[in-house]
């Protein structure tokens, strides 16, 4: 991993169904973040929290989308400043914000990565696919669309930024997802996403499904972003999300997650999304995330014998 994070805070919430995760950069802040990765030995650069351009009012035929302009200009913006972070050399940490962010951060490092001659990855560790296109979303909420922009899925075209590259959807593996509508199902299978289900980690559990994608980001010498949503987490340990799903990812499976991913040395960006520090409960979700972050910078209770996965 690289030893410099640069931390873009990312304060949006106009891909949400409620108000709240504008703060969510500041209680990430409030929560230690920084001060907890320096104690990691990284340097750190906190940008600060970005700005976007007012929206342009864009609108769309599908008339249940929310805050379509004030989305697309977020993108850009943080398009703009998650590509100048990875190009300097620096391992971008975006503090959501609701997950419409990754419209801006994934296509920023997917850039990077096609200037590299590198293949990007993602992993998506979610309660949701977030694979709906501005033409099948019910809800109308953009958080619900980024994983289909990123790929290319079509009719964001018109709208949102150019992708100077895509990810192949092939290259996407979503982790932990349990709330799926029926055109994601449909089109997920179709398109090649490995999804890996809350069943599928009951019954197989974290290390081998992990190991697996791991190994194939290794095999490709790709770059490897991650989305961490609030949702993954189950709502008994990780209230302060608008969107809580049951069921979700235990303490140590989340721990564990993060754990390996430190140990295989191969993510080069992270978003910490959708913290609604308006729905927690004395801090306790925005704490449990910095230390979910911590352990995926390499915070351990005991050193082990170095293994790579
Ligand atoms: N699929 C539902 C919709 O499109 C729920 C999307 C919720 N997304 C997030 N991020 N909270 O994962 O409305
Ligand atoms: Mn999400
Ligand atoms: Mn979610
Ligand atoms: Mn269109």
């Amino acid at each position: 991993m690289a030893l410099n994070l640069s931390l873009i805070g990312a304060p949006v919430e106009t891909g949400a169904s409620q108000p709240g995760c504008l703060m969510g950069p500041d209680a990430l802040r409030t929560a230690g973040i920084i001060d907890v990765l320096r104690g990691l030995g990284y340097g750190v650069r906190d940008h600060g929290n970005a700005r976007a351009a007012p929206g342009n009012g864009a609108t769309h035929a599908n008339t249940a989308i929310r805050n379509l302009g004030e989305t697309i200009a977020w993108s850009r913006a943080l398009g703009d400043m998650g590509y100048r972070a990875a190009a300097e050399g620096e391992l971008p940490v975006f503090l959501g914000g609701d997950h419409s962010i990754s419209m801006g951060s994934v296509p920023a490092v997917t850039r990077h990565a096609a200037e590299q001659g590198r293949e990007q990855f993602v992993l998506w560790l979610d309660a949701h696919p977030d694979f709906h296109t501005l033409d099948t979303t019910e809800s109308g909420n953009l958080h619900g669309t980024p994983v289909a922009y990123v790929t290319g899925q079509p009719g964001f075209e018109d709208h949102f930024p150019p992708l100077h590259a895509t990810v192949d959807p092939r290259n996407v593996c979503l982790f932990g997802i349990r709330s799926v509508d029926e055109f994601e199902r449909e089109n997920l299978t179709r398109n090649g996403v490995s999804v890996h289900d809350m069943r599928a980690i009951d019954e197989h559990g974290v290390p081998s499904l992990l190991n697996a994608f791991l190994e194939r980001v290794r095999a490709a010498d790709g770059r490897l972003h991650v989305s961490l949503d609030v949702d993954f987490l189950d709502p008994t340990i990780a209230p302060a999300v608008g969107t809580t799903v049951p069921g979700g990812a235990t303490f140590r499976e989340a721990h564990l997650v993060m754990e390996m991913l430190h140990d295989s040395g191969l993510v080069t960006s992270l978003d910490v999304v959708e913290l609604n520090p308006f729905l927690d409960e004395r801090g306790r979700t925005a704490k449990l995330m910095v230390d979910l972050v911590a352990s995926l910078f390499g915070k351990r209770v005991m050193d082990r014998p170095t293994r790579s996965y």
